[in-house]
Order: structure tokens, then sequence, then C-alpha cells
């Protein structure tokens, strides 16, 4: 069988610089001749993603409930596209997951384990690198925007659930699949320790695709 495609998280705080380093993470490996794209989620494209878009954008209100299932419906709608990507050999590079899904939900104040469920079985990312920024730090990036959750009381309880998420990835699904990364530093000081954590998980390459949560 020739070797499946990475299947690559990003998960981290509002200003972790995830999607600063997924972008520079996709274009190193396709330098290094890899076949590599990026998914993120929220996928804001689909018919589902312009609902939570907009929902984010406060345009639109919704139940906390019901974006929650959008949010997971959004997971489900792209699942397809990546587990066949990843049987093509193409690396998929994720820009948060489910495990945002969860913290951002049971920091809104919905119990944890009605977060997680919905998402049971979609693919299991091969590891989920962390990107971990004191408040202190990230102030000092670019100010927050205007969307629905991105306000200091609500972000700080999320890296509290944040926490819980990865207590129940490393039960379920073993240390090596959540890996806290010091985001703090220059862009090129936080590439290099993403770079040395994505050279480490090659062999899994070799191996089947597992679910989430199961
Ligand atoms: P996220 O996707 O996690 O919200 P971004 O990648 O969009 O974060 O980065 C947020 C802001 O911080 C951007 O303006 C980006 O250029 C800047 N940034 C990203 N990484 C760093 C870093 N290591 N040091 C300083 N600024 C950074
Ligand atoms: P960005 O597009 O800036 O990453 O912000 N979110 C995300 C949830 O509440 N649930 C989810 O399942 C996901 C994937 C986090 C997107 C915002 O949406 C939140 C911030
Ligand atoms: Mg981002």
């Amino acid at each position: 069988m020739v070797n499946r495609g990475l299947f690559i998280v990003l998960e981290g705080l509002d200003r972790s610089g995830k999607s600063t380093q997924v972008s520079r993470l996709h274009d190193q490996l396709e330098q290094d001749g890899h076949k590599a794209r990026i998914q993120k989620f929220p996928d804001r494209i689909t018919a589902i993603g312009k609902m939570i878009d907009s929902y984010l954008r406060s345009e639109a209100e919704l139940d906390d409930r019901a974006v929650h299932l959008l949010f997971s419906a959004n997971r489900w709608e792209c699942c397809q596209a990546i587990e066949q990507s990843l049987q093509d050999g193409v690396t998929v590079i994720a820009d948060r997951y489910a495990f945002s899904g969860i913290a951002f939900s049971a920091a809104k104040g919905l119990p944890f384990d009605f977060c997680a469920s919905p998402d049971i079985g979609l693919p299991l990312p091969d590891v989920t690198l962390y990107l971990t920024v004191s408040p202190a730090a990230a102030a000092k990036r670019a100010a927050y925007g205007t969307e629905r959750y991105e306000q200091v009381d609500l972000q700080n309880r999320v890296r509290e659930q944040f926490k819980l998420v990865a207590d129940k990835v490393r039960t379920m699904h073993g240390p090596d699949r959540w890996v806290e990364v010091d985001a703090e530093g220059s862009i090129d000081q936080v590439w290099e320790r993403i770079w040395s954590q994505v050279k480490a998980i090659e062999s899994k390459k070799g191996e089947q695709i597992h679910r989430l949560w199961t």
C-alpha cells in the first residue's frame, strides 16, 4: 500500500499563531515534495459553514446547542473528503477541529459530554499540536477582532476546558496524540518546534486511521 497522508491538527486559543503555522507547515511540506492541503474549521464556505459564519459575526442568533451541532455537522460534511485525501497520500492540516468544538461550547456552559458526543467516530488526528501562549504574550499580538468569541473572559474559560479536552485525548487515545507546543517567541522559533513534532510522526503513515472518542 502506498503510504497515506498524515492528519495533523493545530489547536490553541485565539492568536496563539495557529493559522500562521498551518500555512507555514503546508508550504514546507509542498516544498519538500509532499502533497498537503489545509482544512480550516469552521469551513465557512459550505451551506452549514455560512450559518456558522453569520453566527460568529453576530449577524444571526442561534441556540447554544443548535450552533454546537452545526459546528459538528460542518466537520461531518468534510469527513469523507479528509479520508479520501489521506488515502490519496495527501497530508491534511486542520486549523482547529473537534477539540475547539468542545472547549468553546463547554466554556459557554454546555455539559462536556454533550459537547463531545456528536463528534464520536470522526477521523482521529495522528497528532494534535496545541499551541500554548500566555495571556500577556497573546495581548502583545494583533488585537482581538470583533467576532463573538473574541473576549478575554470567555477565552480564559476556553483555556480551562482545553485542559480537560487534553486529558480526554491522552486517556482515550494515548499521550502522543496531544502535544503541547510552546507558542511564545518568534514565528521562526515556534515553527522549529512544530516541524520537529511533525517529523516525529512520519511512521504513522503506515498505520490505519483511528476514530475519535472510540
Ligand atoms: P490564530 O490563528 O491562532 O488566531 P494567527 O496565526 O492568526 O493566530 O496569529 C495572530 C496574530 O499574531 C497575527 O497578526 C500573526 O501575524 C501574529 N503572530 C503569529 N505568530 C506570532 C509569533 N510567534 N510572534 C508574534 N506574533 C505572531
Ligand atoms: P477562527 O475562524 O478564527 O479560527 O474562529 N469554534 C470553532 C467553535 O466554537 N466550535 C468549533 O467546533 C470550532 C471548530 C472557535 C472560529 C471560532 O469558532 C469557534 C473560534
Ligand atoms: Mg486563525
